[in-house]
């Protein structure tokens, strides 16, 4: 049987029939049926509770999530993707984020070089530059310290970063400034150092292959700014850094290789941000703490590749992520951080899993016929409760829901009339799990006094599926815990799909296209045009748009 024949495993077709018949229960029932089933369908590990009693599965469902696990040999791919093995086939790379935590005293091998003592050699050299950044000794051209760090990237060398710095601004220096400039739109770029004095500010420019059009555009803005200001082109050597693994393309740009921090071919870009990708991070809070959140993710690390699949949380996750995308047809995840450092938890997690899982085709290039990667997005609660929540609980989409919460406050504000604002936040998050699993039904409503032209409308179904993950306190460390649980949960599920979960020709695609209009757009006259009739219109449109041309004269 090929790889692609998901569909026809008895594991797989067994899952679809007993779906037929739990479709037919609701979680109200679920839940009556077994009194302790809130507890028992919940785990912990490494400081994180995962509560996925509110999903519309049983313990048969489990059970044959893990077998499906189990026919694709689960274990097997966990394994490989430790050992080094090159299972981003399409790239013939390895994929080893996992060695970007890993104690110094361990040993991964790609092409049977150890990698470890790699890695720990550029966070030592990341360790002294953010000490000496951070306490001053590291001077500017015109002898400042600095101030203020602006880090230029876009994708896989952004996300991690900008999300990392703002869920752990509590731990942050407050006396210095951390900006970040992706977009190729101007705005970004001007509106990141409209208030910033050059000779105090450092850039890092990141970028894996150094080639990236909004990332050098960016670049080149910053280093023509940083000079005008400074009046010096010298000043480039103290005010800009390099991460990448280009050192040739960094060289052609003018930052001396000496101040370049390397990472390696085996990580993915949206698998990142705890590689040099993360100075700015480091910068932020201080490698202490830096390597405190390198714990966390080593620490799911650790559980994901020992724990039995039963109470093994990535494993778990997935699975129920899959559950939800192939057997309920859920197309997409909500993502709800009731946490508001967390707020670009949903961005970052986008790209983690949209970029990863978005692939129609098996690792040997046959059509998938089941649904892939589901449609992530979210906001904090309680502010996306006053939008797109009416759609999650009464609409026609079945949307499963990720809640995410803490124990403690990181700011504690007393609320009126006692207790902690933070008190009133986490009710939220748990009543709005409760009310969309259990609803409120018509003769609930009726007895409410409630007309009875408005029951239908006052009626909730509930049996909408979510999941809770609690932790004691948003640290490093847990941070480190939520992402690499993340990571691991899309892991899952690409090696049931069998597809490959890290490469991204569809970002080369834009990479690519780009190019070739550009040139169109900016040629003095107008160019002979080729496309079709609407982009060649598009195209035109803009030319005269951008040139004031009177209407009349307009495509
Ligand atoms: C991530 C993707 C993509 C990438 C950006 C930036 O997995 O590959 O988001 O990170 O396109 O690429 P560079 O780091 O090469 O500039």
């Amino acid at each position: 049987m090929s790889r692609a024949d998901l569909t026809l495993l008895p594991e797989w077709q067994a899952l679809q029939q007993h779906c037929n018949h739990l479709e037919t229960l609701h979680l109200r029932e679920l839940f009556a049926a077994d009194p302790k089933r809130g507890e028992r369908l919940a785990t912990e590990a490494v400081g994180l509770y995962f509560d996925y009693s509110k999903q519309r599965v049983d313990d048969e469902a489990l059970r044959l999530l893990r077998a499906l696990a189990q026919a694709r040999d689960l274990p097997g791919h966990i394994a490989a993707m430790f050992r080094g093995d090159k299972i981003n086939a399409t790239e013939n790379r390895a994929v080893l984020h996992v060695a970007l935590r890993a104690p110094r005293d361990a040993h991964i091998l790609v092409d049977g070089h150890d990698v470890v003592p790699d890695v720990h050699a550029v966070l030592d050299r990341m360790t002294a530059f953010a000490d000496a950044v951070r306490s001053g000794a590291w001077k500017g051209h015109s002898g400042k310290p600095m101030r203020n760090v602006v880090s230029i990237g876009i994708g896989g060398s952004d996300l991690g970063p900008v999300m990392a710095c703002e869920a752990l601004r509590d731990y942050s220096r407050s006396d210095m400034t951390f900006r970040f400039v992706s977009n190729v739109d101007g705005t970004d770029f001007a509106e990141a150092v409209r208030d910033l004095d050059a000779a105090e500010t450092l850039f890092i420019v990141c970028s894996k292959t150094f080639t990236t059009l909004e990332t050098l555009s960016n670049a080149h803005a910053a280093r023509a700014w940083c000079v005008a200001a400074l009046g010096d082109e010298r000043a480039v050597a103290k005010h800009f850094v390099a991460v990448s693994t280009a050192a040739a393309e960094v060289e052609k740009f003018g930052i001396d290789t000496a101040q370049m921090f390397g990472f390696w071919d085996w990580v993915g870009g949206r698998y990142s941000m705890d590689s040099a990708i993360g100075l700015s991070t480091m910068l932020a809070i201080g490698p202490e703490h830096f390597r405190a959140m390198l714990a966390g993710f080593h620490a799911m690390d650790e559980h994901f590749r020992s724990a039995p699949f039963e109470r093994n949380l990535p494993v778990l996750m997935g699975l129920l992520g899959l559950w939800n995308a192939n057997f309920l047809g859920a197309a997409t995840v909500a993502v709800l951080p009731y946490e508001q450092y967390l707020k670009r938890f949903p961005a970052y997690l986008q790209q983690l899993t949209m970029e990863s899982n978005g692939k129609h085709v098996t690792l040997d290039g046959a059509h998938v016929d089941y649904a892939t990667g589901p449609i992530y997005w979210g906001e904090p609660g309680t502010n996306g409760q006053h939008s797109f929540y009416q759609l999650i609980h009464q609409g026609t989409h079945l949307i499963p829901c990720d809640f995410i919460g803490f124990g403690q406050p990181l700011q504690p504000v007393p609320a009126q009339g006692g207790g902690d604002q933070h008190d009133l936040l986490i009710a939220n998050l748990i009543a709005q799990g409760e009310a969309l699993a259990f609803g409120k039904t018509a003769e609930q409503v009726r007895n409410e006094g409630t007309p009875e032209a408005l029951v239908p409308h006052r009626t909730f179904e509930g049996n909408r599926p979510s999941s809770t993950i609690l932790a004691e306190r948003l640290t490093p460390f847990a941070l480190g815990t939520l992402v690499a649980l993340y990571e691991h949960s899309v892991f899952v599920q690409g090696a049931i799909w069998d597809i490959d979960s890290f490469d991204q020709w569809g970002v080369e695609l834009g990479k690519q296209l780009a190019k070739t209009t550009i040139a169109e757009l900016v040629a003095p006259t107008e160019p002979k045009l080729a496309h079709d009739s609407s982009t060649n219109a598009l195209i035109r449109r803009y030319r005269a748009l951008r040139d004031g041309k009177p209407t009349s004269e307009r495509a």
